[in-house]
């Protein structure tokens, strides 16, 4: 039988992904028939905000967290507020960019049965250009470096931004170590790593279908890699 996900809400945080909203929004209800979703968006300009009203007004499970006011815009910021709104005692976080598999979402919901943070593990990346792959690498090898030494927790894909986490887990990070995050960065899975405590306990769950957004703009610009170091040695 088919995961209904009640327990779970998958948090999307959201900048100008009206062309991906929809079909996300409706992937995730279509196969998780009680899963409720809070999309945390931060401004979009380009309707994502009003088909994300549109839904909700339909699906009381569907929320809009709406950043647009907030002082501090980001991928984490968003995060960390839409975890704060939270009601069930699982959630997940994944792009709204059709990137992550939605069909992966309830494994890494019902392995949190057995551990706290359960992180997508990316096996395989397609068509990602020599240059965007050997700077991934470092990056992430540096990190998992890092954290080694430095006795944090690590993960065989330090740099996912697909993963379920007990909601109180988060919330209790975000509660107490709100200066700990580097809320514009992208990779809030290092900040989640840094101040959980040694002893949490993580699982993984491989995937290998993760492949380039194939419709709108991609939010990456080079001051992220400068807030994804602050993450890694801050
Ligand atoms: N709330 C919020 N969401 C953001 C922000 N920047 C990006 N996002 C969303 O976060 C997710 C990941 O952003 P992307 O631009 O796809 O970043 P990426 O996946 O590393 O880059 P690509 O591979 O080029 O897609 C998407 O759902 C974006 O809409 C932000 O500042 N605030
Ligand atoms: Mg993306």
């Amino acid at each position: 039988m088919m995961a209904t996900l009640s327990d779970t809400t998958v948090v999307l945080p959201t900048l100008n992904e009206a062309d991906n909203i929809r079909k996300v929004v409706g992937s995730l209800l279509g196969r998780y028939s009680k899963i409720h979703i809070i999309v945390a968006d931060d401004g979009s300009a380009d309707g994502t905000v009003q088909a994300v009203k549109r839904i909700s007004l339909k699906n009381r499970n569907v929320r809009l967290l709406d950043r647009r006011n907030r002082p501090v815009h980001g991928l984490a910021a968003s995060i960390m507020d839409a975890a704060l709104l939270v009601r069930t005692p699982n959630m997940v976080v994944m792009d709204a960019d059709m990137q992550h598999p939605v069909g992966k979402v309830g494994e890494l919901a019902e392995k949190l049965s057995e551990a706290e943070l359960v992180i997508g593990v990316r096996t395989r990346v397609r068509n990602w250009g020599f240059w965007r792959r050997l700077v991934s690498k470092t990056i992430s090898f540096t990190a998992y470096a890092v954290f080694k030494i430095r006795g944090k927790p690590t993960s065989n894909d330090m740099m996912s931004g697909f993963f379920a986490i007990k909601t109180g887990l988060l919330r209790d990070i975000v509660r107490k170590d709100r200066k700990g995050f580097v809320e514009r960065g992208y990779k809030v899975l290092l900040d989640i790593l840094k101040m959980a405590g040694s002893r949490t306990t993580i699982a993984e769950v491989n995937y290998s279908t993760f492949h380039d957004r194939t419709v709108g703009k991609s939010k990456l610009a080079p001051r992220h890699m400068l807030y994804t170091l602050a993450s890694i040695f801050g």
